[in-house]
């Protein structure tokens, strides 16, 4: 099993190929650092529904939570988890040479009313693992008090880069950061 690591997964991260996985994979870590279990699988809408049905099934029942779901091009993944489960899905449109996302983006996004799939940016796997956080958060303090702290460090560390923008001014701070 491909979980991250932390106790027992309550993610499931689907993904329509393994080519999803270098994009995907920043929502397994996020998830690790913010200490929710998770576990990635392959599996896609058009390839291997049956098998699509039968993972959510099968993982509702085990107390899953939250399915994050990425997929590029005519992206049905997360759309299709959505029609067979009660629990939230989260949908990350995959970029492609093709269209840059776009067409992922429509068919992740432009769900019909009754079947919500909550879609982040083209890309924005980081940003599932954490609205997936933040979701197990609203009913576990533990996990919501990690997300506090992840962003609290966020706001620590803008903070430190603006004292040393001001400090250096702007053409020494980005001939330190190797930007120019
Ligand atoms: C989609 O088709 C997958 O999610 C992937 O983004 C895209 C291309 O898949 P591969 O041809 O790389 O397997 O279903």
């Amino acid at each position: 099993m491909a979980s991250n690591g932390v106790n027992k997964p309550l993610v499931g991260i689907l993904m329509g190929s393994d080519s999803d996985l270098p994009v995907m994979q920043e929502a397994v870590k996020v998830l690790e650092e913010l200490g929710v279990g998770s576990e990635v699988h392959t599996l896609s809408a058009h390839r291997t529904p049956e098998a699509v049905v039968e993972y959510v099934t099968k993982s509702e029942a085990s107390g899953y939570k939250v399915f994050i779901c990425g997929a590029g091009g005519a992206a049905h993944l997360a759309g299709v988890v959505a029609a067979h489960t009660a629990l939230p899905v989260i949908g990350v449109p995959i970029m492609n040479k093709t269209t840059a996302g776009i067409d992922a983006l429509f068919a992740t996004v432009q769900m019909p009313p009754g079947i919500p799939v909550a879609t982040v940016a083209i890309n924005g796997a980081k940003n599932a693992g954490i609205l997936a956080a933040q979701i197990i958060g609203a009913g576990d303090s533990n996990v919501l008090q990690n997300v506090r702290t992840f962003k609290e460090k966020m706001a620590k560390d803008i903070k430190a880069k603006d004292s040393e923008l001001q400090e250096k001014g702007f053409k020494k701070y980005l001939e330190d950061k190797g930007l120019i």
